[in-house]
């Protein structure tokens, strides 16, 4: 059996809990057949050569974990500069967010080159290489250039847009080429699969062989969707661990004479969070017989906070619960409660189970891990209910949730009413259909329906 290569900007090691769902999956495939996780090792020397970082191994079992420094200027051009300030905002349609700075893509191609370089020693010839996420779009181009024969498959974590925005970027051509050195393209949904066939039909010329198979630039890549999971099982063994039994007898008792509404995210704009507490705010407004009961708790992990964006957004957020808490606070009844901390894994699951309704609202998301992770923390015989945004990609899956535009203040807030006011049969009978979903495609499923298509198919 062939050894597995993973590839991405960040690693994790599998044997932590607090590394998550995908990390430990990843970890597993991982040890299967043994193997090499790579990336960066989050450290920024000051004042190092571009394009040049010391490697750091260490073994876990029979999988190598292999990081690379980045000095300052390449994790300001391609960690912060093209990776978060171009390709994020584009590939979540925020056109209006990006940074089309041109110094950018020099760095997002040396740290590229420099990672297939550093790797290179540590492939074997029938390795399967599978590369992860908008970090490390030309990651195969470069392994080829290096004379890597290798299989290797890439899955993008976040949306594809439509061709119309994709070109915004001035390098377009160049990313959606350097897809065709993969034998796997993989997509969260169906609507990215089609973004990519209508791209490459109109803007490349390309020949579909099949329906998942392209020719363009003398090379034929598969493209499929593969929309991720989570590890249903794992997830709903940490919801009877101690901690979350602890989170959510914690929580009933204080909020027993209130209705629970929550939001998880890392601070992020492309997860509607302003117009979340838009649409909490039209809800208090609207139906009065909330005020004293529905109360919101958003928790916003920090995250990429060099970037100015971003400090903006955690500055609208402030302000806007500060008003609607100011507007409609009693002494006794805080309607926005706003953490914007890091919540420790293993108490979420108590988190998800006591809240009655989750607000998951994305403006796009390439899936959103939170709506599946709050599925599998629920109490099957009295469920919480989904509000999911439609421009989530895992709003493809769970048609059962409460489908909503986010950008459709009154809407939401009417949807977020219905769920609040939905009988208990027809909570269980959503909860149950969502539950076999998630359960049917999770995240084993997930990482063997894509090593399994990339190790069937024949190399170009
Ligand atoms: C990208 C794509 C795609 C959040 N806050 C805390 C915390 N979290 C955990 C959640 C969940 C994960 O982070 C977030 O996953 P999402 O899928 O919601 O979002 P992204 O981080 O944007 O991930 C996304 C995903 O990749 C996988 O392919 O679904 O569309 O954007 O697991 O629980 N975890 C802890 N404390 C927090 O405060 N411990």
């Amino acid at each position: 059996m062939s050894r597995l290569v993973v590839i991405s900007n960040r690693v994790a090691d599998p044997r932590k809990t607090a590394a998550g769902g995908l990390a430990v999956a990843l970890g597993d495939a991982l040890s299967a057949n043994g193997g090499v996780w790579f990336g960066w090792s989050g450290t920024i020397v000051e004042g190092g050569t571009p394009g040049e970082g010391e490697v750091h191994t260490q073994q876990a079992g029979n999988v190598t974990l292999s990081t690379v420094d980045l000095c300052r200027e390449d994790h300001d051009s391609y960690y912060l500069g093209y990776s978060n300030g171009v390709l994020w905002p584009v590939f979540h349609y925020r056109l209006d967010l990006a940074d089309f700075d041109a110094g950018f893509i020099g760095g997002y191609r040396r740290v590229n080159q420099m990672m297939a370089r550093k790797l290179m020693p540590l492939v074997k010839p029938d390795d399967i290489i599978w590369v992860h996420d908008y970090h490390l779009i030309p990651m195969a181009a470069e392994l080829r250039a290096m004379g890597c024969r290798n299989r290797i498959g890439f899955f993008l974590h976040i949306p594809l847009p439509p061709p119309l925005i994709l070109a915004a970027i001035p390098q377009h051509e160049w990313l959606i080429r350097s897809l065709f050195a993969y034998d796997l393209v993989g997509f969260q949904s169906e609507s990215d699969v089609e973004h990519f066939s209508r791209y490459v039909g109109q803007e490349a010329g390309a020949e579909a062989m099949s329906k998942h198979q392209f020719r363009a630039f003398g090379r034929t890549v598969h493209a499929q969707a593969f929309p991720i999971g989570i590890d249903v099982d794992e997830f709903a063994a940490l919801t009877h661990g101690k901690e979350a039994r602890e989170m959510l007898e914690r929580m009933k008792g204080e909020y027993s004479r209130r209705r629970l509404l929550l939001g998880v995210e890392r601070l992020d704009y492309s997860k509607g969070l302003p117009q979340r507490l838009r649409a909490f705010r039209k809800l208090l407004q609207k139906y009065p017989e909330n005020l004293k009961s529905a109360t919101l708790i958003q928790i916003a992990s920090p995250s990429r906070e060099a970037l100015d964006t971003y400090s903006g957004l955690l500055q609208e957020l402030e302000s806007l619960c500060g008003s609607i808490n100011g507007d409609y606070g009693e002494l006794d009844w805080m309607p926005v409660r706003y953490i914007h901390r890091n919540v420790a894994r293993k108490r979420l699951p108590g988190l998800y189970r006591v809240a009655a309704v989750a607000l998951v609202t994305p403006l796009r998301d390439g899936m959103n891990l939170v709506a599946k992770e709050f599925i599998a923390a629920q109490d099957p015989a009295d469920p919480g209910v989904l509000v999911l945004s439609r421009f989530a990609g895992a709003a493809e899956q769970l048609k059962e949730a409460l489908l909503v535009n986010p950008y459709d203040t009154d809407g939401t807030a009417e949807s977020i009413q219905l769920a609040l006011q939905m009988p208990l049969h027809e909570r269980q009978r959503r909860h149950q259909k969502l539950l076999e979903r998630i359960r049917a495609q999770d995240v084993h499923w997930w990482r063997k329906s894509f090593l399994d298509t990339l190790s069937q198919i024949e190399p170009d």
